[in-house]
This record gives C-alpha cells, structure tokens and sequence, in this order.
C-alpha cells in the first residue's frame, strides 16, 4: 500500500451509489476504458453520451458509436456499452465507455461522468459490488487480484482455476461435510436422557477426523500458493568478487548489476524477478561477505545475513580460480557453485562436488538452471493441482483445523456433545469466512484495498 494512502478506506457500502472510475492504466494509450456501475449509471450514461440512440434505449451488452458531451461540448468520440443488471460484471447496471487513451482526454471523460452524478470509486469497489451482489465468492475476488499479479503460466493457470470457483468449491464442500456433522451432534443434543450412542460416537469421531485431514491438506497447497503469488526467494551470496552479480546478470540477461573487479563493489541487495520455465524466481544479488572495511559494507553484510535468513534457495558461489579460503565451510542446505571455470582451477577445489560454471563463457549456465529448477521442486510445482491457497485462507484453515482438533480430543475424553458442539460452531465460522457473506468489513478492507481503482 504506498504511503498507507489507501489504509483505513471506509468500505461500508450505500446500496445503488453509482460510481466511476478509470479502468484502463494510466498513461497514453490507444484506448482507455471508463466504467460507471449503480442504480444511475444508464441515467448518467444518457446525460453525456449523445448517439444514434440514447443509452437507455439500448439493448445491453452491445457496443455504440457516439460522444461524450458535456454543456454541449464535445469531450470525445466514444463506443459506449450498457449492461443491464444482473448480468454485469458489478451484478448492477453497468455502463462501459471507450474512450481515446490520452491522459487528458480520459480524465475530462471521467469527471463529466462525476459532475452528472456518479461518485469516484474506490480501490477495487467494482469487484467489491460483485462480490456484494453474489456474483462472486471473496474467494474469486482474491483470484482477480492475483489473475493481474500473474508473471507466470503456473501462476495465470492456478489463478484462473480460482477465478471460475475451484477453491471456492473446495471450501464449501468442507463446509457442507462440517454442517452434516454438526447436525448429527445436535441431533443427539435434543434427546440428553437417552444420551449419545457409542456408534454415534465412533462415527462423528472419524467423520470429523477425516475432514481435519482434507482441511490439512489444503493448508499444506500455502507453501505452493506463496511461490506462485510471490515468487521463490532465490539469494545469491559468498566472498567479495567470487562473481555474484556476474550470476545476476547472466540468469537475467542484461547488466543490472554492477561488476568491476574491485572487492566489495556490491554494497545493497539487490532483487529482481525471473521466470524459470513457469516458475517465478525472486533472484537476489547481496554484498559479499568479508570483514568489513567500513560502516557502510558493514550495513551491506548484515543485509546480506538478513536476505539469507528468509530464502528459500541458497546459492553459495566462489572463485575457484583462487586458494580455498582457510576458513570456508558450507552447509548442507546451500547450493556450492564454482565460478571461473574459464581460468585454472585451484588444485584446492579439485576434489569438491559442485556445479562449475563462467560467468564469462556461460559455459554450465543451462547444467546450474537444471539444478535450481530441480532444487526447487520446479517439476513437482508444474504438475501439481493448480488450486493453492492464500495466506488468508491458511490462517483461516488452520482456525478451523485446531477446533476440528479440540473437538477430537474433547469427544476422546468422553466429553458430551454440548462441549465439544462449540469447538464444531467455531470451525464452522472459520470456514464460513473463507467464502465470505458475514460481517466482514475489516476482510473486505484487506483483500479490496489491494486493487487498483477502476478494478
Ligand atoms: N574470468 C572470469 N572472471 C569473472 C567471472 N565472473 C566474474 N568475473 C570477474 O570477477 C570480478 C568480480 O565480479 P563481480 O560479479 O563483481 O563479483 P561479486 O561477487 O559481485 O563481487 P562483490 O560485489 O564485490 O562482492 C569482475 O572483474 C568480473 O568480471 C568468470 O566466470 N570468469
Ligand atoms: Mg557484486
């Protein structure tokens, strides 16, 4: 969120409000797409749109020619689309203006819109309104967002699945298998003196332990839902000069960093993003570690320990032009790669199992994207159901998981069904806010705030 300027928007929602706002990104452009959607959207629509028809006298989803017209003057020629409610993407009356792209021209075409009745809409308010008016679940107004964030196939595919109501249909299944259960517990709860049967007992029991399972399973796709929504954290690290951000710009294909044979030349980390055959890879460059000389290259080193702790892939690179250091050691969990494969090796490396590779040549660069991709599960990833949760949905999933637990344990200690009936409600709840539909403000504010205006 930049500068926190979005935080806190209100998001309580007047019914029929018709808002507008500019759909296409700012910027020159052939076309720029301008959205007005409530109860007065084709009544704003006729007050400046002058064609062969008037915009309520169209027939919805078909596009025409005209202008937009304000105090009689022509702002721009324009096609406009009607959609009538509910079948918009708002669910509401929804007019689409299409405009020419320049950033006056769509800006003027907007506040006409305003002036004649709409409100500015807020981040994301368009989806919002579709979410609000059933169209859509939270769970595919989260794979919007991430349908735009998408940089890889892996991640477009998974995002895809999301948007047509693969995940959410895997929640409300949970949920229905939830409520099934919960009724079987009250059932019993309504006849206390004759108690609950032992059958009963074993049944809820391995019924409620089967669906804890299935909800763990879905929390175990986070771990493959953050890579594709983020990308993998992939830290380049090792001496000064061993060529780190040589292996930067090699992996990406142009000089992003700079390269010079002074030691300590690298002093920020510097991150930028590559697809690794459908895998998206963080790829971080970082100062190189030495004893530092000074308050600056200190700062640089400690960042470089920081950048280390949260990867997810090590890639420890050295000169084996040069002696091995007296003190060099590596761990199990980095990946050794030995650079400078163009010079001599040092007879001290020749006994050491790594990937070799020059900068220089580019010779071992395809063996050491084999190895990442391999590393990284990247084959797994690939074939792996698309459908991952969010963070969102993990925290929610893990709520429902550990009343599932409670449940258990209680019903295992020879509980009665009013005890552990609570622990059931509760994961109930948990599941229920996954899809949305319950007051919710403060979840919308988190997914909604995400968008861009005009989304
Ligand atoms: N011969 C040869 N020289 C290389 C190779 N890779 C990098 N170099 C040279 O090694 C020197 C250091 O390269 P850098 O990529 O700046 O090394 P670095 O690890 O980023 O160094 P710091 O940022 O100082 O920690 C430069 O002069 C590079 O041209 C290689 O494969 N072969
Ligand atoms: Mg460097």
């Amino acid at each position: 969120m930049p500068f926190g300027l979005e935080a806190g928007v209100n998001r309580s929602i007047v019914p029929g409000e018709t808002i507008a706002a500019i759909s296409t990104a700012a910027g020159e452009a052939a076309i720029a797409l301008v959205r007005i959607s409530g109860e007065d959207a084709i009544a704003v629509a006729d007050k400046i749109f002058r064609g062969k028809q008037r915009a309520s006298d169209l027939q919805s989803h078909t596009q025409h020619l005209g202008e937009i017209i304000e105090d009689g003057v022509t702002i721009d020629q324009a096609m406009l689309a009607v959609h009538r409610a509910p079948t918009s993407y708002t669910g509401e009356d929804l007019v689409e203006i299409s405009c020419h792209g320049g950033t006056l021209v769509t800006t003027k075409v907007l506040e006409t819109c305003l002036r004649a009745g709409a409100r500015a809409a807020r981040p994301g308010e368009f989806t919002e309104r579709a979410y609000l008016n059933g169209k859509i679940d939270l769970t595919q107004a989260e794979a919007v967002i991430d349908l735009i964030r998408a940089q890889t196939d892996l991640a477009l595919r998974s995002a895809t699945e999301q948007l047509r109501g693969r995940l959410g249909d895997e929640f409300r299944a949970l949920r229905e298998r939830l409520i099934e259960i919960i009724a079987h517990v009250e059932a019993s709860m309504d006849f206390p003196e004759e108690g609950i049967s032992p059958d009963d007992v074993t049944t809820i029991h391995n019924r409620l332990e089967s669906l804890r399972n299935e909800v763990d399973k879905l929390i175990a796709t986070a771990e493959t839902g953050r890579i594709l929504r983020e990308g993998l954290r992939v830290v380049i690290f090792g001496a000064t000069n061993a060529g780190k951000s040589s292996l930067l710009n090699c992996m990406l294909g142009f000089d992003r960093a700079i390269v010079s044979e002074i030691h300590g030349t690298t002093r920020d980390s510097i991150e930028e993003r590559i697809n690794l055959r459908g895998v998206a890879l963080r790829l971080f460059d970082t100062a190189g570690l030495r004893p530092p000389e000074n308050l600056v290259e200190r700062e640089g080193i400690e960042r470089t320990q920081r950048t280390l702790e949260t990867a997810d892939l090590r890639l420890h690179i050295v000169d084996a032009s040069g002696p091995r250091p007296r003190d060099f050691a590596t761990n199990p969990d980095e990946f050794l790669i030995l650079n400078k494969s163009d010079l001599a090796e040092h007879a001290d490396w020749s006994s050491t199992d790594a990937i070799r590779i020059s900068c220089k040549t580019s010779a071992g660069l395809p063996n050491l994207a084999d190895e990442i991709y391999r590393r990284i599960g990247g084959a797994k990833l690939s074939a792996e159901s698309p459908v991952a949760i969010n963070a969102r949905h993990r925290d929610q999933l893990r709520r429902a998981s550990n009343s599932i637990a409670r449940a258990l344990a209680a019903i295992g200690a020879g509980a009665t069904p009013e005890m552990f009936a609570i622990d059931l409600h509760d994961a109930q709840h948990a599941i229920d806010e996954l899809l949305g539909g319950g007051d919710e403000e403060a979840v919308r504010d988190a997914i909604f705030s995400q968008f861009c205006i005009g989304k």
